[in-house]
């Protein structure tokens, strides 16, 4: 298995590259969307729900470009890294495809673009997260170890989304008022169906694997609005609708944990033996939805180590990254976590490898 991080669009400078590789990481995980263009405090990298959402999504008419992408690439592989996978399509790109809007095929063909350039800039891993409300109704407190920042669940959140946002980020600031309808969960299947059957025959031929993450918070709903993969068993649902080496997992062990149902060491069991993991958010929490906790890595409800040993029993091979941390109080709350997590993850990988 392999150490990475993962960095969002205003950290990819050549210190944080360092900062990556000083902790121990070979690959790193990229988030091109901007989440923080409203943020009033991006050091603590910790964007916070309100009716608006993270903010305002990217150009709609601006698609990440070949030249970027394989910019990105050289920059990344210049620090003597490998950039593994670009994490999240821009609601600008695709919300029609989420929503069923007017503008769906032409957003359908925006992700068969944006994956072939991953195809054709090297860069193997396409993660998404189907979801209409996006990761939203989350609180923030002093919920970690020693009074560590982080976030959780507080009880459910169904006030209906506004028009104009589709996960969690606003992409058209000038809709009318008024709120989204509510849809069913079999309409929303449906429109995963329809997303897998047009996009993975694509993915199959650039070479790129779809990673999905599961629903973050995985409530059945959020905002009057369905999840998908809100229980471990909904992801063999996912992988059912299109067998294919190129419809995989974003495997997230804090998600996966937070769910009401089923265990998560048989669950890391299931899809490991599958070959289905494309990369791993290595995070802890503490309790379940409606209310949880996200936790240092060490001190969670997740025994990691035992995650780890299965993981390595099913022989995956993929990437893991710390996902999300509590931030650390000092000048560097973002940094301090994630070093935190590295340290304690080269440290368990290399234990693990070394007890053959
Ligand atoms: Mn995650």
């Amino acid at each position: 298995m392999k150490l990475g991080l993962g960095l969002y669009r205003h950290m990819l400078t050549r210190e944080n590259f360092r900062f990556a590789r000083q902790a121990g990481a070979t690959h790193l995980v990229v988030h091109l969307v901007d989440y923080f263009k409203g943020a009033h405090n991006p050091r603590d990298n910790q964007p916070t729900g309100t009716d608006q959402g993270w903010g305002q999504a990217g150009d709609p008419d601006k698609l990440w470009s070949l030249e970027e992408l394989k910019a990105l690439r050289n920059a990344i592989e210049a620090e003597g890294l490998k950039l593994e996978a670009i994490e999240n399509f821009d609601p600008a790109h695709w919300h029609d495809v989420l929503l069923n809007g007017p503008k769906r095929t032409h957003h359908l063909e925006n992700v068969k673009t944006v994956v072939r350039r991953l195809g054709q800039a090297g860069i193997p891993i396409m993660g998404y997260n189907f979801s209409i409300a996006g990761v939203c109704g989350r609180v923030t407190g002093k919920f970690a170890r020693g009074g560590a920042v982080s976030v959780g669940m507080d009880g459910p959140l169904d006030t209906p989304m506004p028009l104009g946002m589709a996960w969690n980020m606003v992409y058209d600031p000038q809709a009318p008022r008024g709120t989204l309808p509510s849809i069913t969960h079999d309409e929303l299947w449906r429109r995963l169906n329809d997303f897998l059957a047009e996009i993975v025959p694509v993915a199959e031929e650039a070479g790129v694997k779809l990673a999905a993450h599961p629903d973050d918070p995985p409530m059945p709903s959020m905002r009057s609005q369905p999840r998908l993969v809100y229980q471990p068993a909904l992801y063999q649902r996912l992988l059912d609708l299109k067998p294919s080496p190129a419809n995989c997992l974003e495997f997230c062990l804090g998600s996966l944990a937070e769910m009401t149902d089923g265990n998560i060491y048989e669950t890391v069991d299931q899809y490991s033996r599958q070959g289905k993991l494309a990369y791993v958010h290595f995070r802890n929490v503490t309790g379940k939805v409606p209310y949880y906790k996200e936790t240092f890595v060490d001190d969670g409800d997740i025994d990691m180590l035992r995650v780890l040993r299965i993981l390595k029993q099913n022989g995956y091979d993929g990437v893991l990254i710390p996902d999300h941390t509590p931030q650390m109080t000092c000048e560097a709350p973002w940094h301090a976590g994630m070093a935190y997590a590295m340290g304690y993850m080269r440290a368990a990988l290399q234990s693990l490898d070394r007890s053959d």
